[in-house]
């Protein structure tokens, strides 16, 4: 961990400014239904792109040297959000997280944040190469309640709009099986390709299944995900986060960060340990408009 971060800032509290009232547009709703994710074109700009940019590098440059790793070798840095500053202002992203709270209510924390540096191949990799294989993230069962168990939101950190630069595969639909159908090779058969600038954003859910094929640009492909869970499941990347990080925090942030003040929070939570939930119910009984237009629609 990198003991920068643990520092005896003030309390960071989770945006004032962030829209409890930002809901799914009816557009993003019917993708999210029908293929299991949808994409935000240019959520993440300006100074605060920038700025995640920067910390990317950084960490990145920090990591490779700690783990001796060279520029063409993959890096991949778990719990990512404790080794920079910036990442936090992701956690509850006010261009985001509403439509987080939106598709799975307040009952959530971090399951993950997840950097992840990929180098070019050389261009004789076959087109079947995949950096990582097709999957689903588990758990794959479906929820009590139709929200969905588990998503994440992929900030993409480098331009991957030409096709063959290592975007993120999806399969479209795939979120609703367990298993996709493939060809005679083992390729998942309906494939779309991702293709981002820095700054996109895509949300998925958990169940549909992706990969990543070869990158051809010659450039190295960068992402950082931040992925939410119930609170009754554990995290990916982290059991319990330090006390020094959680005293940073006001009570919404320390709930996405897997605290609780009671013993059994998780599973049976009292008010206490709910101050998200309560916080997005009084602000949803005070105004509630849903979107009629879509803000990030693709362009
Ligand atoms: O985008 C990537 O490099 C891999 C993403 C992935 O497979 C995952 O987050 O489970």
């Amino acid at each position: 961990m990198a003991t920068a971060t643990v520092s005896s800032s003030p309390t960071l509290s989770s945006p004032a400014s962030f829209r409890p009232t930002l809901k799914l547009s009816l557009e993003q709703q019917r993708q999210w239904d029908k293929n299991g994710y949808f994409v935000l074109r240019g959520a993440l700009s300006g100074a605060l792109l920038d700025r995640v940019l920067e910390a990317a590098e950084e960490v990145e440059a920090r990591k490779r040297a700690e783990r001796n790793l060279g520029s063409n070798d993959t890096l991949e840095v778990r719990n990512a959000i404790i080794e920079h500053d910036v990442f936090w202002e992701l956690l509850d992203y006010e261009e985001t997280f509403p439509l987080v709270l939106d598709l799975m209510g307040g009952d959530i924390q971090l399951s993950t944040s997840h950097l992840i540096v990929r180098p070019p191949v050389p261009g004789d990799t076959p087109a079947t190469f995949k950096a990582i294989g097709w999957h689903a993230d588990a758990p794959q069962a479906l929820t009590y309640d139709d929200r969905p168990m588990a998503m994440k939101v992929g900030y993409f950190l480098s331009d991957v709009m030409r096709p063959g630069s290592g975007a993120l595969l999806v399969s479209p639909g795939s979120h609703k099986t367990t298993n996709p159908e493939r060809d005679e090779n083992g390729e998942v058969r309906d494939v779309v390709e991702i293709n981002a600038k820095p700054g996109d954003v895509v949300l998925f859910n958990h169940r549909t299944y992706h990969a990543v094929g070869p990158n051809y640009s010659g450039r190295h492909r960068k992402v950082l995900y931040m992925g939410y869970n119930r609170r009754w499941l554990r995290p990916i990347d982290y059991i319990t986060m330090p006390e020094a990080i959680l005293a940073r925090f006001d009570p919404i942030r320390r709930q996405l960060l897997g605290a609780t003040i009671t013993q059994c929070g998780h599973y049976l939570p009292s008010k206490d340990d709910q101050p998200l939930k309560t916080w997005l119910e009084t602000q949803l009984k005070t105004s509630s408009q849903p979107n009629s237009d879509d803000p990030y629609a693709a362009h």
